[in-house]
């Protein structure tokens, strides 16, 4: 079983919101060979989205695996889930055990180098319910991770680092947005998983 180091955490102080980042939740060893191999065997893609009219490849590559079930809209672009691949289930598993929650599926993100990104926005879509929990697992170089808060515009940012976890919940996707600068310094490749638990679309209507 995978060790899990939860003995340093850190709290961003931050209105409206429920943030905890674990930065040696994997050890540097495994955190490495789970990087290798996740680079290797899942299923990349560089899809496209629809802004004002005109088609944009998104600025790195990106997988979603889950559950039967659990189509997902993000910006706009449906995604089908691919099934769950084993190294990928058992990381679920080991942030299941961390959050005390279930997941159901994973946006998995390559930024292939310093030049990509995801822009600012909220994992709000009603299909993650009011109050979700977002488990984010980093892996390689280390990039920061910019907050604002949708009114106010207060912001905070943290650098998420390899074989770290973040654990967002309570209001944080209503009140904050989240997302990754381009950056001239941090050059070498990082993988991001973002577990979440996507209700069926009977549960989120109501
Ligand atoms: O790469 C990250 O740390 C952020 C990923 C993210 O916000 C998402 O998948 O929704
Ligand atoms: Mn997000």
């Amino acid at each position: 079983m995978t060790q899990l180091d939860m003995s340093s955490s850190f709290t961003i102080p931050m209105e409206n919101g429920d943030v905890t980042y674990f930065p040696n939740w994997l050890s540097n060893k495994h955190a490495r060979h789970l990087m290798d191999y996740f680079i290797e065997r899942l299923q990349w893609e560089q899809p496209s989205l629809l802004l004002y009219g005109k088609l944009h490849k998104i600025p790195r590559l990106q997988a979603w695996y889950g559950d039967e079930g659990t189509q997902y809209e993000y910006s706009k672009n449906k995604m089908e889930p691919l099934p769950w691949e084993p190294r990928l289930y058992k990381l679920k598993q080991a942030c299941e055990m961390s959050c005390q929650t279930k997941f159901n599926s994973v946006l998995a993100n390559y930024y292939r180098n310093g030049q990509d990104s995801m822009g600012m926005h909220a994992d709000d879509e009603p299909e993650l319910g009011r109050q979700p929990i977002i488990a984010s697992v980093s892996l390689g170089q280390p990039r920061r991770f910019n907050f604002k808060h949708k009114d106010t515009k207060e912001s905070h940012k943290i650098l998420l680092e390899h074989g770290s976890l973040l654990v967002m919940k309570g209001d944080t996707q209503q009140y904050w947005q989240h997302g990754i600068n381009k950056s001239k310094t941090q050059h070498g490749a990082r993988l991001n998983f973002t577990f979440r638990c996507v209700l069926s679309k009977l549960n989120a209507d109501k």
